[in-house]
Formats: structure tokens, sequence, C-alpha cells
């Protein structure tokens, strides 16, 4: 515990708020981990699963109305609307407050409050950040736990600061027309109400991380981002570090743990994973960008899993995981989801925990029909993953040589190609697109801008965002070079065209090659495009040719993106940088020659 009078005012005012029947601090124990374990196993909001094939390893069903992030319900409580902009919902902090008091008010009677002190990045590193979060759930301490560092330690490095984000969850009766996830960036604090899902109330990850982080990094001169990171290991031993933004579910945690083909595996190759899915971006004094992981673990999407598309990611979930949502194999009490292998199990309950009949399954309805949810996750120690990189732990982070942007897109972008600036990287970021996916509650299918895969988690106005990374490549001596890839180029029937997941390799070598100045390229109106020998495809069944359709650039298809990139800036606002509009209309003028 602690002394620290802003903590202590803040949960006792909290907690008149919210009447707890008991307060529970924790302290990041083993012992106390697993008594809560076993509590939440009395009660069924947990299921111990077969310890000898899963050790470690537990189960949890969200509610059926409630196993995405809930965008809609999703605010920007800042004092001006506009600082909010157009693109985040918007509440005054005033109003958000009284109604969501209203909420909160007696909702954890007869309940606990947990009272978790918690560390994004490593505790008492320049890059760390301190949150306290509140909730009357097991399961998010659980997941807290996994996902950051969480203890004593923390308060002990807070001391008697007041500098901490303050974050209150409260499960009340999980009413979906009453979810509210809101950020107040002007106070430190995250309210979380009415949710039992992991992006909506495992504060540490995508409120605080990327929202509330994001506004600090402005003020403070560094970065908050939606990007895994990677380091590729040479024969000679040096490592290479890149980060990559892509929207959710597009594979981010597949690339952050790939596999090396052969041909790059027998000189001797290796791929090392630091993060997943959040970076967190400080200029270094030898004027680099250094980038760390802030999380601990993972909170990857189960489906589609399997030993060819991330055989690290499932090697990593086999121990001290715990499972949401996924199938349940009621002969062996293990788990399965689809994508895993080819053998569902017979005698199972799907993520409802219903009986589960697999010949039913539908794939145009999953949520249906599908032994686990679309959106169903594992939360996994990173220290688990057989390829963590050995400075996942270092304080002072790693350098970035690329930040690589990406999207899926059928036709509109070639496999890969290279901005020619920071200020023109930033507009290839800026005019990012992808279809959405199961992540997020909503249509899906449907294609839609999304800046730096950040659209969700930007927790201020995106004009000023955008502003940001052009002041940062001011301050940047020596920053990393910017590209863009897309691994889901579809043929005319609708087929991907690149064989992707490990392959992936072959690209990210053109883009360290590109980093060392050891390889030309082909300038074209979007930028450089590699020349399609130099991807190298030994060892694939694909040929020259079909590398130069990957790289091809349709100027038609780019024509119509410029008009409505254009009416995604009009979106946005007034605050979109001058400099990206130049930008956009020299590639207009580029494209029309
Ligand atoms: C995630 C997401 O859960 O981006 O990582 O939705
Ligand atoms: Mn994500």
């Amino acid at each position: 515990m602690t002394k620290n009078k802003y903590v202590m005012n803040w949960i006792d005012e909290m907690a008149q708020m919210t009447q707890p029947d008991k307060i529970v601090w924790i302290d990041g124990s083993e012992e106390q981990a697993e008594a809560l374990r076993a509590e939440a196993c009395s009660t069924g909001e947990l299921i111990k699963l077969n310890q000898e094939k899963l050790p470690g390893c537990y189960l949890h069903r969200t509610a059926v109305n409630d196993v995405a992030r809930v965008e809609g319900r999703t605010f920007i409580c800042t004092s001006k609307k506009e600082d909010a902009g157009n693109i985040n919902n918007w509440m005054s902090p005033d109003e958000c407050y009284s109604k969501l008091k209203k909420l909160y008010t007696g909702s954890m009677k007869g309940r606990t409050m947990y009272v978790i002190p918690y560390s994004m990045g490593i505790v008492g590193s320049d890059f760390a950040k301190y949150g306290i979060e509140l909730t009357d759930s097991i399961y998010v301490v659980l997941n807290m736990l996994i996902m950051t560092r969480v203890g004593n330690n923390v308060l002990d490095a807070l001391g008697d600061s007041g500098d901490f984000i303050k974050g209150l969850h409260s499960k009340a009766d999980l009413d979906e027309e009453n979810r509210y996830i809101c950020h107040f960036p002007e106070d430190n604090t995250i309210w979380s109400v009415n949710s039992g899902y992991g992006g909506n109330v495992l504060l540490g990850k995508k409120c605080f991380a990327l929202r509330i982080a994001s506004y600090l990094g402005r003020k403070e001169k560094w970065m908050a981002e939606h990007m895994l990171i990677l380091g590729i290991e040479s024969p000679d031993g040096e490592t290479k570090y890149v980060s990559a933004a892509f929207p959710s579910a597009c594979g981010k945690t597949n690339l952050a743990m790939l596999i090396p083909p052969e041909v790059f595996a027998k000189k001797g190759y290796k791929v090392w994973c630091v993060g997943d899915d959040i970076a967190w971006l400080r200029v270094g004094s030898d004027g680099r960008l250094w980038a760390v992981n802030p999380e601990n673990g993972f909170f990857g999407v189960a489906p589609g899993t399997n030993e060819k598309s991330n055989p690290n990611a499932l090697h990593t979930c086999m121990k001290d995981a715990i499972f949401t949502n996924v199938c349940h194999n009621l002969d062996d009490n293990t788990v399965w989801w689809e994508g895993l292998d080819d053998n569902p199990p017979r005698n199972a309950e799907n993520w409802r925990g219903e009986p589960w009949d697999y010949t039913k399954y539908d794939k145009n309805d999953k949520v249906k029909t599908a032994g686990a949810h679309p959106n169903s996750r594992f939360t996994a120690k990173a220290v688990n993953c057989p390829c963590i990189s050995p400075k996942f732990n270092d304080p002072a982070g790693v350098p970035i040589s690329a930040i690589i942007f990406g999207g899926r897109r059928a036709k509109t972008a070639p496999l890969v190609y290279q901005s020619t600036s920071w200020q023109n990287g930033t507009f290839v970021g800026s005019i990012m697109a992808s279809e959405t996916t199961a992540a997020a509650a909503g249509a899906v299918g449907v294609v839609r801008r999304d800046p730096m895969a950040m659209r969700p988690f930007v927790g201020y106005n995106m004009g000023d965002y955008f502003k940001h990374w052009l002041d940062m490549g001011k301050i940047i001596p020596n920053p990393p070079k910017i590209f863009h890839v897309n691994w889901f180029r579809t043929d005319d029937e609708g087929n991907f065209i690149w064989p992707g997941f490990g392959d992936n390799m072959r690209v990210l070598m053109w883009i360290l090659a590109r980093c060392d100045g050891k390889v030309g390229a082909v300038e074209t109106p979007i930028g450089y495009v590699p020349m399609a020998e130099d991807i190298n495809i030994e060892g694939l069944d694909i040929t020259l040719d079909t590398v130069k359709e990957l790289l091809t650039v349709d100027k038609e298809a780019w024509l119509a993106d410029v008009d409505n990139i254009k009416e995604f800036y009009e979106l946005v606002g007034d605050r979109v940088p001058a400099e990206l509009k130049d930008e956009l209309e020299s590639l207009k003028e580029r494209l029309s020659k």
C-alpha cells in the first residue's frame, strides 16, 4: 500500500461512489493471483483448463453482447469539442462525469474493488508511465497481471507524486445501452462502465497506452503508436529494428512473431519480437528514434492462429494464458478455434457456452455458428514467447530503422513502397486504409480510412495528431525511413497473390536494404517501388512476373483514392496541416502526368 495522498484520496472518492463491500490491493504476487484464480473458478468466472496440456491456462466467457471494442460508445472528453476533433466522439467532461456517476453509484455493492497499481514500460525507466486501475472484475485483475507490470514497486516508484493515470472500471450490470468508455485526457482519467471485454476494460492498453498516451506524447514530444516492434538479426549478430502499424486484425501479431523462411533461416537470420500492438517512441541522445513496447503480454486474436500462421503465438499461449470466448473442447478440457487445425472437437461448447455442432459452421455467419467468436482472444505473457527479443526488458528500448504502414487493400497499394521524406511518410500514414474487421463492433468488410492505424485510438484531434507527426520529424536528427506495405493484394478471383506470413520477411529485407542504401528502386508517383528482382523469391512458388504484378501502381485506382482521401481530410477538419494537403495535391499532379 501507499501513503500517497493523491492515490488515497482518489480511491476514497471512487469507493464512496461505487460502494464496494471491500477493497483489495493487488501486490503482484503469485500467491494472491493464485487465490484470485481459485475464487474466479469457484464462481464460474473462469474455467480451469487441462493443466497437463495447458499449464496455468484458464477459459473465460464474456457476456454475449460484449465481445469487442465499442467505438460508438468511446468518448474523448476534452473541455473544448474541437480538441477531440471530428473523428472522436466527444462529450464535455462535466456532462460525462455526471452521466457516468449515476451509473457508478452503488455499482460495486456486494463486490470487491480491486486496486491495481501498474506500469506501462519498465518501472523506473525514462519511458515508464504509471496507472492505477480500480475494478470490480477478477478477470480484469488477472489480465492486467499478464498485460502490464503490476505491484508494490509501482507504488514505490510513484512515491508521493500525483502523476498517474486514474482508471475506474465497473462491470456494473453489463448494460449495453449504458456502456461507456470515456477518456478525460486533461485529468489523466479513464472511466469504463458496463463492459467486461478486454479492449474496453484493460485500461492500460488502448485507453491509456494509446489514447491518453498519445495526448501526453504530443505535450511531451514523444509518440504513442499502434505499432508492433520487431528485430531482424543478421548472421553477423547485428540486429535492426522496425515498427509497423496495421489496422486491427491485419496480422500484426503474426508479423511481430514471424518465422524466417528457409532461405534466410539457413543463412542464420533470426527475428525477435519486441511488441505486437503498441510502441512508445522517443528521440534518443544519438538522434535516432527509440521504441519500447509498454505492455508485458499479448492480447491476441485466437482464430486463424495456427502452426503455420504463427507458431510462436501458439506456443506463447500454451502456458499461463487466459482464453476468452474460444471454443471449449469438453473431451480433454482444452480449447479450440476456427483455423487452429482441421479437427474441430466433436464434444464441445461454443464461445457462448452452448453445446456446439461443428457441422453447422457457416463462414458467412461466424458469430452464430463458429465454435470460437471471431474476436476471441488469448492473453499471454511476453516472456513465454519463444522469439521474445533479448531487448524486451531493456529500459532504453530499441533504435528504429524503419516505420512501416500497412493496410488491407485488394487492388490499390503495391506490395511495398517507400516514402520520399518524413513529411511524405507522414502523408502515407495519414491516408492508410483498410477493411473493417471483427476486432471492433460494427460492419465487417467495409473499407475505411485508418490513419497510422490510430483512427480509434488518437486521444485528441486527428488534425493535431498529423501535425505532431510533422513536428516530430523536425526534432529527430536521424529519423527512420517510412514505408507502406500491402500483403493483401488479390487476383481477379479474389485470391491473395502474395503468400504472406513468414514470407513477409522478404519484403522486410528489402526495406532494411533500402535503409542501408544497399539497393536501388523505381521512382513512381506514389514513392519508391522495388525492382522486382530485388525481392528475394528463392524457394517461393511465384514468378518474377507475379512480383512485377504485385508492384504495379494503378494510376486510375489511385486517382479515385485521391478523391476519397480529400473527403476524409475534410472530415478530419480544418486542423489537417497544409503540408499534408500539399502532399495530396502533388500526388494528384504526379498521377495525372
Ligand atoms: C486490438 C485492436 O485488440 O487493435 O489490438 O483492436
Ligand atoms: Mn491493436
